[in-house]
């Protein structure tokens, strides 16, 4: 007998396929919570290679998560996903409207999301493990998280920067970050070298949309 495909559930439910310390999952939390959107949750362990289940690959061909079940449809890519949701979805809004803001808010989003994202991915983390062993996958994640928010102290050297990435209200930019720089932290990079950047996650972390989905655990100590 086929098994029952968790995905076809109920049309007005909002679902959200996650791995907690997932930073791409980390994102569409934090926006979900900035919009006051509820949601339930359907964990995907990727770890233990839950996400080749063949209920979870149908639906996202990619086998990652974050997928949103959400007004009868699936949504993949973080982004895409808080695009949609800041789109159909009243409240605070997460992307301005203005476009040069709309455009570095994208911007600084991406530079994340697109670069070192794909670069500190479980699955190539996994790999380079097998090919040259653990203390390799500590040096590349620690040199990606280490270029990556280097490069990303030097773009919020902008006027544009307030107590958020964009401005003084967090926006997408600020999903983005927030869970890049608590996975950077996480793994032992010292932030105080890059002073924007820790100024701003810092104030990301008093919010409690924030706090709430990076603090994950008894052994999470708040970064100095
Ligand atoms: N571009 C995708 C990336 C999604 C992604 O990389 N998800 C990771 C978790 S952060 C994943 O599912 N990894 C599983 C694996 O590498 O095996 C997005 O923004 O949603």
């Amino acid at each position: 007998m086929a098994e029952p495909n968790p995905l076809e559930s109920n049309a007005d439910q909002v679902l959200l396929y996650d791995y907690p310390r997932a930073p791409s999952c980390q994102r569409v939390r934090i926006g979900l919570a900035l919009k006051g959107v509820d949601y339930e949750i359907e964990p995907i362990d990727i770890r233990m290679g839950a996400r080749n289940a063949a209920t979870f690959r149908v639906n996202s061909p990619q086998g990652f998560v974050p997928v949103l079940r959400i007004d009868g449809l699936l949504l993949r890519q973080s982004l895409a996903i808080l695009e949609y949701v800041d789109e159909t979805r009243g409240g605070r809004q997460i992307i301005p409207v203005e476009p040069v803001a709309r455009s570095r808010v994208r911007r600084l989003a991406q530079s994340i999301a697109t670069a070192s994202g794909p670069l500190t991915n479980l699955c190539v983390l996994r790999d380079i493990q097998k090919r040259f062993g653990p203390d390799a996958r500590r040096t590349w994640l620690m040199e990606q998280y280490s270029t990556s928010l280097s490069q990303f102290e030097a773009s919020l050297h902008d006027p544009a920067t307030g107590d958020f990435c964009h401005g003084d209200e967090p926006t997408l930019a600020d999903c983005v970050f927030a869970p890049h720089a608590n996975a950077a932290w996480r793994w032992g990079m010292d932030l105080r070298g890059l002073p924007r950047v820790s100024r701003i996650f810092h104030r990301c972390l008093r919010m409690p949309e924030f706090a709430k989905h990076l603090r994950d655990g008894p052994e999470w100590q708040e970064p100095i």
